[in-house]
């Protein structure tokens, strides 16, 4: 049966960006469906297929699974060759706990960062409160490294590519974007995951796109030096 990921727009879309990533990354074939984000009818066109009205929505034949980590959960379950989550039950209880943490979180870091690739990388200070998620989030990838990433010797949290990367994926790219003081060990993390195919994939997607979100993003129109209406 074919899957169909329904997403929004790359360039803002940091829930839609997880499972598309562990999709591409893990080789799982599925068509896309990209619907930009808060234009006229795109409540409409998201609600038809599912009814919680967020994106990023799985279709699996005459089923829909929305929310990134229930999405990745169906994807693990389905697809158990991939390995999404580890093996080891110590470390996959550990990369469920580090994931679902970032469902339910960093809400200050995720409301002051933006996923926005079209922002010019450079130190944009940030307020205290972010500053702590950055904090914890090192301090979760230098745990999972250390503990089991490390050891089974890939650049990722535990070793090959999974759903707590994907789940952090969007977090790389705040990071990078807003020039984030973090260690040498997390932007080698960074770097790994900035080196994925499927990450230049997104990304350039994304520089394409033309839709145009206007909140708080004054840098937006020199970047592509247009003017933005409205
Ligand atoms: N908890 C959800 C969050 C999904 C979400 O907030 N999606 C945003 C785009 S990134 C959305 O669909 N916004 C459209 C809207 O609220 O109308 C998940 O993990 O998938």
């Amino acid at each position: 049966m074919s899957l169909t990921l329904v997403i929004g727009n790359k360039n803002y879309s940091s829930w839609s960006l997880r499972p598309w990533i562990a999709m591409k990354v893990t080789g799982i074939p599925f068509a896309e469906k990209v619907i930009p984000l808060y234009e006229p009818g795109s409540r409409e066109e998201i609600l038809k297929y599912s009814p919680a009205g967020k994106v990023p929505i799985l279709i699996d034949g005459d089923q829909a699974v929305w929310e990134s980590l229930a999405i990745l959960e169906h994807l693990a379950d389905k697809f158990p060759d991939k390995h999404l989550w580890p093996a080891d039950q110590a470390a996959r209880s550990l990369a469920r706990s580090v994931s679902t943490e970032m469902h339910a979180g960093f809400v200050p870091l995720r409301r002051a960062c933006t996923m926005n690739f079209w922002l010019p990388p450079k130190p944009r200070p940030q307020e205290a409160e972010v500053m702590a998620d950055v904090a914890r989030i090192e301090a979760i990838w230098a745990d999972c490294r250390a503990r089991f990433g490390q050891k089974r010797g890939g650049p990722f949290l535990f070793g090959a590519f999974g759903a707590a990367d994907a789940m952090y994926a969007p977090v790389v790219a705040r990071f990078h974007n807003y020039g984030l003081p973090v260690s040498a060990a997390t932007h080698n993390y960074m770097n790994a995951v900035m080196a994925l195919p499927a990450w230049t994939e997104w990304r350039e997607a994304a520089l394409q796109e033309k839709w145009i979100m206007r909140h708080n993003e004054p840098e937006w129109p020199l970047v592509r030096g247009v003017p933005v209406a409205g």
